[in-house]
């Protein structure tokens, strides 16, 4: 695991680096900026690739980024799953962005997740790891990560971040949502995983939700790549993560690029939603 997260660290400050170099070039041209945020994105995918090439345990990859996953060796048992640069599309307009990173034992299901990772590039690049029940930041500083402090969640926070398109929520989602407002909770929407989820990390607590609507039944968060790894940090930090109804680590994965509705949440916020979906 030392070796995994090592090879993490370095990817980071690479992909830290193809950041702040990129040309974004703030063009007038109608396609530049989506084609300039596929070439970071590949980029930072391909990074990770070569990083986690070089460790031995592990076994198999899959990117979002790749429609299929890659067997690296044979000998490794590490199933890693990660999405090298998710938010990417506010890079452009100078929001903080991450990676993601999701270690399984033998295979690609939420059971066998047995740590998680992720980084945010923000104005200071901050790494968070997840493992054997603990989560720990670090800050980079000099080339090297430094440990900062254990994170733990409130019972109940202050911070509401409802994803999604309104128009096409369910009206017991919209519901909730609102009375969340209603009871002071104050809105965070970044529209960056990455970001929007720390804030609500070290921030005490509070809710994040990307909702199964109309337009989408099944959420638009990847299970590998995006919800099974921040679930086990919220579950590590002492709150919870939930499609609706069930434990998402508890859910099955017939593909690897499968999406899943998820909130992820102290204890308090956790509990208000199980019981509005349980009544829906
Ligand atoms: P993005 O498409 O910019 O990569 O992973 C998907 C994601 O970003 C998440 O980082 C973010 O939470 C979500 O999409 C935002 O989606 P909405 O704009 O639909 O709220």
């Amino acid at each position: 695991m030392k070796e995994i997260l090592e090879a993490i660290e370095r990817s980071a400050i690479r992909i830290k680096r193809a950041i702040d170099v990129k040309d974004i070039g703030y063009s007038q041209e109608q396609n530049s900026s989506g084609e300039t945020q596929l070439q970071l994105d590949i980029q930072s995918d391909l990074i990770i690739e070569e990083e986690l090439s070089h460790v031995a345990s592990v076994h198999t990859i899959a990117s979002e980024e790749k429609e299929l996953p890659m067997l690296l060796n044979e000998a490794g048992h590490y199933f890693i799953a990660f999405d090298p640069l998710d938010g990417s599309s506010l890079v452009d307009v100078n929001l903080s962005v991450g990676s993601i990173f999701g270690i399984y034992e033998g295979e690609f299901i939420g059971s066998k997740l047995l740590a998680s990772c992720y980084v945010v590039y923000g104005p200071r690049v901050e790494l968070v790891f997840a493992y054997e029940g603990t989560v720990k930041l670090y800050l980079l500083q000099e080339g090297e990560f430094e440990y900062v402090k254990e994170i733990h969640l409130g019972e109940k926070g202050k911070i509401n971040a409802p994803g999604g398109t309104q128009q096409f929520w369910a009206p017991y989602h919209k519901a909730m949502i609102d009375s969340f407002f209603a009871q002071g909770y104050r809105l965070r929407y970044s529209g960056g995983m990455v970001p929007d989820l720390h804030q609500i990390l070290l921030k005490g607590g509070g809710l994040f939700s990307y909702p199964g609507a109309t337009d989408k039944p099944e959420g638009k968060l990847r299970q590998l790549f995006e919800v099974f790894p921040f679930a086990l940090i919220f579950e590590m930090a002492g709150g919870q993560a939930i499609d609706g109804t069930i434990r998402v680590l508890d859910k099955n994965t017939a593909h690897i690029h499968d999406t899943s509705p998820c909130f992820f949440g102290s204890k308090h916020e956790i509990t208000v939603v199980l019981d509005v979906y349980g009544r829906n």
